[in-house]
This record gives structure tokens, C-alpha cells and sequence, in this order.
């Protein structure tokens, strides 16, 4: 077993995702070993640590959340301090057509880890991805970590399973493990099939002329949109506490999509009008007189999550964790890479 008498290890499952790439950059700072684990098919995508400059800093091994046997070596060969659980199947609307598969990477998957823990050790620290996709249909305007959990996806039920089994295992066994309830969180490095990345790349692709329209689901939805990289040093200090539990990190603010959409056009400086109603719902460049956004109801979901807002008072609390970047400032960071991208 390799061990580390002056270094902490820890490991990140799911490490070349956006939250994966930016915690392995924050542990890293931290003087951590690091150890990031992921699918050989997700590795291919190293983009993101290639941007960040941290492929060479970093231990790759490969691993599969569905195999026992990847997740028991990899926990023999490392006595590892921390292990971040980050791996999922984490776009919503594929776990609709993938339910079976969503819920054996994302359910199962945290309780493979837990078990093998707890076998081989139980002393780690573990912090689970929890999601407040899992509040689903809310019945309150500010959601905590008391709030209600009702799910409308296979992705939300999945992550809820991963979720109360971690509060299983700290209950059961007394093992130090904490859930991170995060809410939206965004950034240039944020998968292009996800709604904020893809409104900030494809409308500079549109001012730049490469494309001519985007096609959006609903853009009435609202969520609490945060900055990825406070929200990995919160799933840190989540760890560095004297007590396992569970936090809520947001930003205590909620937009519709059409009002990030919106404030796009500003920081990209296009003048656009908005005309009609539901699919037929259009924004038009006002100088050009072209459609630039058109609604296409295939990125409609079979059930909606139209708000989620999220209380970081616990956090703020206990961690002095609070968010640090607002959605004008992010949507400025996302537009710029974006930018600098296609040029
Ligand atoms: O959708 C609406 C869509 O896919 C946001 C994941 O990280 O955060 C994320 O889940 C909203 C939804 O994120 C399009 O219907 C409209 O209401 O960006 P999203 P999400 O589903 O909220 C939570 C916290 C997670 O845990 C998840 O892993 O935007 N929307 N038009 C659209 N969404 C997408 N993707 N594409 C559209 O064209």
C-alpha cells in the first residue's frame, strides 16, 4: 500500500469533469498528493486539465464506478486521507433515456466506494456529490439542508440514494463522511451540453458568424447559479471539519434561463428583441433582423425542476464558506474563454 508520511493523498473520482479538474487544481495548491480517477473513455477528454496545466502533477488510474474489483484495488494500492466522489452520470435529460445506467454509476457507485471503505479504510474521509436536483418539485422558495427531497429524474432518485446511504454509513459505522448539496455551479470549463456553457459558446459562435441560431428547451426554468471553483473549496472544507455532515452551497440567488440569456447579449454586446410565445418564441437580432434563438421542444425534460434557490447559511456558518462570484462576473468569465476558444 503506498502511503505519504508528508503529503495528504486524496483521490477524485470523475477527475476530468469540470468540478473534478478544478478540485485536483485546488488539492494540488494544497500541497496534496493527488490521485484522479476516472473511465479510460472519459480520460480522452483531458482538455480540461491541459487547460488548468495540471496533467503532469497529477497520479491517473483507471477506474469504473460499475467494477468492484477497480474501485478494492484502487483503495489497496493508496492509504488515502480524503476521497472525493465525483464520478456520475451527471446530465439530467440523458438519465431519461439511460435510467438503468444513470443509476448504477450514480446510486450504486457511492456505495461501492462505502462499502470498500469501509472494509478497507474506514478511516478516510469521504465526501459524496449531492445534488439539489434531489429537492425536484419544491415545495418551499429557499431550500436547506432540512428542506424536502423530491425528485423528478432518474439522475435526481440516483443521486438521492448516493446521498442518504453516505448518511447511512456515517450513522452506521461512524465513518467521516459529509454530503455536498451543490446547486448549479458553472464555469468555462462546464460541459457544452449543459445549459449556461451551451448559451455562452454557441452566441459567441453566433457573433462570430460561425453559426446562425441556437435551439434552447425551456428558458422559463430558474436556478441558482454559482462559480465551480468556490464550490470545490467548499467540498474541501466540508472535509476539514472536526464533524461530518451535510452542507447546502449556493448563491441564495435564482434567474430564469432567458434572463442569463439576456445578460449574454449584453456582455456581448448585441441588441436583440424577443417576439412570440412558447415554441414559437423567438429572440431576433434587431441590427440584422435574424432569428438567433428559436425554442426546439426535444430539449423539453418529461418533468421539469423549474426552480431550485438554495440557502448557503449552514456553510457560511460552520465553514465560512460563502460564494464569491456573481452571475455577471461568471458570464463574463465564460464568454471570455469562450471567445478566446474559437479564435
Ligand atoms: O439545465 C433548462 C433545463 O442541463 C438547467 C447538472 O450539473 O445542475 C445541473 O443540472 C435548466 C433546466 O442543468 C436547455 O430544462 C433549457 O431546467 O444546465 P442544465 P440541470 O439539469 O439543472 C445540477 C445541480 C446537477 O446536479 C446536474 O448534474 O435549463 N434548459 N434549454 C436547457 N438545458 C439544457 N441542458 N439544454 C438546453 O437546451
Amino acid at each position: 500500500m503506498i502511503k505519504n508520511n508528508k503529503k495528504k493523498i486524496a483521490l477524485v473520482t470523475g477527475s476530468s469533469g469540470q468540478d473534478g479538474s478544478y478540485l485536483c487544481e485546488f488539492l494540488l495548491k494544497k500541497n496534496y498528493k493527488v490521485v484522479a480517477a476516472d473511465r479510460r473513455s472519459s480520460r480522452d477528454n483531458g482538455w480540461r486539465h491541459k487547460e488548468l496545466g495540471i496533467s503532469n502533477k497529477i497520479i491517473y488510474e483507471d477506474f469504473d464506478l460499475t467494477d468492484i474489483n477497480s474501485i478494492i484495488l484502487l483503495l489497496k494500492k493508496y492509504k488515502f486521507n480524503e476521497v472525493y466522489n465525483l464520478a456520475a452520470q451527471s446530465f439530467v435529460k440523458s438519465s431519461f433515456t439511460t435510467p438503468i445506467s444513470t443509476s448504477n454509476v450514480t446510486a450504486l457507485g457511492p456505495l461501492r466506494i462505502l462499502d470498500t471503505l469501509k472494509h478497507i479504510s474506514p478511516k478516510t474521509k469521504f465526501y459524496q456529490a449531492s445534488s439539489s436536483e434531489m429537492y425536484g418539485k419544491v415545495k418551499t422558495k429557499l431550500l436547506d439542508e432540512n428542506s424536502r427531497f423530491n425528485p423528478r429524474s432518474p439522475y435526481a432518485v440516483s443521486k438521492l440514494f448516493g446521498h442518504e446511504i453516505t448518511n447511512n454509513y456515517r450513522e452506521s459505522y461512524g465513518m467521516f463522511c459529509c454530503s455536498g448539496i451543490l446547486f448549479n455551479h458553472e464555469s468555462p470549463l462546464r460541459g457544452e451540453e449543459f445549459v449556461t456553457r451551451k448559451i455562452t459558446k454557441q452566441l459567441c459562435e453566433v457573433k462570430l458568424g460561425i453559426r446562425k441560431h441556437i435551439e434552447l428547451g425551456n428558458i422559463y426554468a430558474k436556478r441558482d447559479w454559482g462559480y465551480a471553483k468556490d464550490y470545490v473549496e467548499g467540498m474541501w472544507m466540508m472535509l476539514q471539519q472536526k464533524k461530518p455532515d451535510d452542507y447546502v452551497l449556493a448563491t441564495n440567488k435564482v434567474y430564469t434561463v432567458k434572463y442569463f440569456i439576456n445578460e449574454c447579449f449584453k456582455s456581448l454586446n448585441m441588441k436583440v428583441m424577443w417576439r412570440g410565445k412558447g415554441v414559437k418564441e423567438v429572440a431576433i437580432n434587431r441590427d440584422t433582423k435574424k432569428i438567433i434563438i428559436k425554442i426546439n421542444p426535444k430539449y423539453y425534460r418529461p418533468a421539469e425542476v423549474d426552480y431550485l434557490k438554495g440557502s448557503y447559511k449552514k456553510a457560511k456558518r460552520n465553514l465560512n464558506w460563502s460564494p464569491k462570484v456573481d452571475l455577471k462576473k461568471l458570464i463574463r468569465l465564460m464568454i471570455d474563454a469562450d471567445f478566446k476558444r474559437l479564435k
